[in-house]
């Protein structure tokens, strides 16, 4: 059976009117990542950075799964939870919404609080009160241990085939990915509006809610592709 690990970034949600996150100033959405993605931004200013994540939190209430989050729920059925994982690194429930469960959120999740003493966990779809300190956006910030990481990069080693989606290739470890899973013998795609300029051995480029339908439909129609025989290079 082939077993498939897709990498999700912001843009498989642009088309659904969530705007990615590095845009031409290098400024997020208007913020420097210091002030409102950092724990040190959050005890300077937690004022400021919960106002910032509701403002994010409540756009989800206008938004839905575009054919590209469908798409991928489409594989994770047709190959189960053994054959196919998603590791997204969006905030957005776009792809829970959709339907998948194979499914590891590595930056966190924007409709759920957590305890900063206990580390307990809360659904949470409104506001958060902007004064509040004890419980943040279950969002990892930069300086964070990303969440999964290590069954993350065991999948990635007996990946038949790495793809990655709507994403620049900006942040680590999300960014180091596809050479892993690529030493290990898969074959690696990347799905975009353009080349992001790291290493994969196919691309497909266009918009996600056309390319990325498409390639899940070639690898249910596809035998598996022949993997390097030998273990992972590194
Ligand atoms: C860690 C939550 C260690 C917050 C996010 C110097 C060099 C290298 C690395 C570092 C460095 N200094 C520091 C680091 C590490 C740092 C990092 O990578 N910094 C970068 C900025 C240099 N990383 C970390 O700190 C990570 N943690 O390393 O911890 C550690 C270990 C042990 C113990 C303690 C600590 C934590 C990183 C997580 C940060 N949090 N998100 C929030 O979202 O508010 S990251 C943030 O960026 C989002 O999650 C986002 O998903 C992610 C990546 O961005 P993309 O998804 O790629 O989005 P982007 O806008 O960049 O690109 C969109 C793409 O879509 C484009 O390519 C575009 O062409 C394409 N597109 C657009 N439209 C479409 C489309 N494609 C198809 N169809 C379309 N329609």
């Amino acid at each position: 059976m082939t077993r498939v690990v897709v990498l999700t970034g912001a843009g498989i949600s642009v088309e659904s009117g969530l705007s990615p996150f590095r845009g031409p100033d290098g400024l997020w959405e208007g913020h420097r990542i210091a002030d409102v993605a950092t724990p040190e931004g959050f005890a300077a200013n937690p004022v400021l950075v919960q106002r910032f994540y509701n403002g994010l939190r409540r756009r989800l209430n206008d938004v839905a799964p575009n054919p590209a989050h469908v798409a991928l729920v489409r594989l994770e059925q047709a190959l189960g939870p053994e054959g196919m994982h998603l590791v997204t690194q969006n905030i957005d429930d776009l792809h829970q919404r959709a339907g998948s469960t194979s499914i590891t959120a590595m930056h966190g999740e924007l409709r759920k609080i957590r305890h900063v003493r206990t580390g307990e966990l809360l659904p949470w779809t409104g506001d958060v009160p902007e004064s509040e300190t004890t419980w943040r956006p279950h969002v990892v910030w930069f300086g964070e241990r990303t969440i999964g990481l290590d069954p993350i990069i065991e999948m990635l080693t007996r990946a038949d085939v790495f793809a990655a989606i709507g994403t620049s290739g900006t942040v680590y470890p999300a960014n180091q990915f596809a050479a892993i899973a690529k030493s290990c013998g898969a074959v690696t795609v990347e799905i975009n509006l353009e080349p992001s300029g790291m290493d994969f051995d196919e691309g497909w480029f266009g918009p996600a809610t056309e390319q990325v339908p498409a390639f899940v439909d070639r690898i249910l129609h596809t035998a598996a592709p022949a993997r390097r025989l030998h273990d992972c290079d590194n």
